[in-house]
């Protein structure tokens, strides 16, 4: 089974990706690790396949690249490695349970970049798990937002998509995130008397969800303590034993 980790900066994903493969080889799995960020300095697991060997963030600065410009450079020269770490990828997934992918810091690198789609497409069925945290959850549109970036994630690589909040460790009121997550038609219902544009806006956004999202379950995890982690494991099980449904 292959799942690529996908979130904004900090959201968990090493973390995550790390922990979870603790997890699952507890559980007694054979599980692989491949790290596709160019620019992390140090992960709590060690990668089976490490873009890093190619190039990192780190070397094309010291040829006189922004943080920014040597990020996108480094993808631009990982393109000609494409074939290579598609092939390891695939072997790895022969060999073991479970590949795990963490992917590069800035999300929009692996989502607006030649490099993340076209790495998608050459893998078999990966199931993509899609991180945010709770502090980008303060307005209710905000909700609307993260379950519209899922479908959008889910367009642009053409991956089964399931939404994750992260660091619920971190909140007393997880029922209250809960309530806008799942229920659409009560978050409809509020946004409907939402004056602002935004609110606006995600009202009618999401008049459209149920017939535009997939049916997905989201799920409520911490990378830290190991909370949500069976759930995770049920849906990647489903996601490939029962053919992509994930409710
Ligand atoms: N409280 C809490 N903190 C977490 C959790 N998961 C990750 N963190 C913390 O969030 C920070 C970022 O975690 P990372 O795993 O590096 O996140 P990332 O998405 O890989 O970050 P970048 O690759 O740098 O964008 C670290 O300080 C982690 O310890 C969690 O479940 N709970
Ligand atoms: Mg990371």
């Amino acid at each position: 089974m292959l799942i690529v980790f996908l979130g904004t900066a900090g959201s968990g994903k090493s973390t995550l990706t790390g922990e979870f493969g603790k997890y699952l080889e507890t559980e007694g799995y054979n599980v692989a690790y491949v790290n596709l960020d160019t620019g992390v300095r140090s992960l709590i697991y060690m990668p089976d396949i490490d873009v890093r060997e190619s190039i990192t963030v780190d070397e094309i600065m010291k040829e006189g690249y922004g943080p920014n410009g040597a990020i996108v450079e480094s993808y631009d020269r990982l393109m000609e490695h494409l074939e290579h770490y598609s092939t390891s990828i695939a072997e790895l997934e022969r060999k073991n349970d479970y590949v795990l992918i963490d992917t590069p810091g800035q999300m929009e690198t692996f989502l607006f970049h030649e490099f993340g789609w076209r790495i998608m497409e050459n893998l078999d069925a990966p199931l993509v798990v899609y991180l945010f945290d709770p502090g980008i959850l303060r307005r209710l549109y905000d909700f609307c937002f993260v379950r519209f970036f899922a479908i959008l994630i889910e367009l642009r690589l053409g991956s089964a998509v399931v939404p994750v909040l992260n660091k619920i460790d971190t909140v007393d009121n997880l029922d209250g995130y809960r309530r806008y997550l799942e229920d659409m038609g009560s978050l409809t219902s509020r946004l409907k008397f939402d004056p602002s544009m935004q609110g606006y806006l995600a009202y009618k956004l999401c008049l459209t969800f149920p017939e535009v999202a997939s049916p997905t379950r989201v799920l409520y995890i911490s990378a830290k303590s190991h909370r949500g982690f069976e759930d995770l494991e049920s849906v990647a099980h489903e996601h490939y034993c029962t053919c992509g449904d994930l409710t």
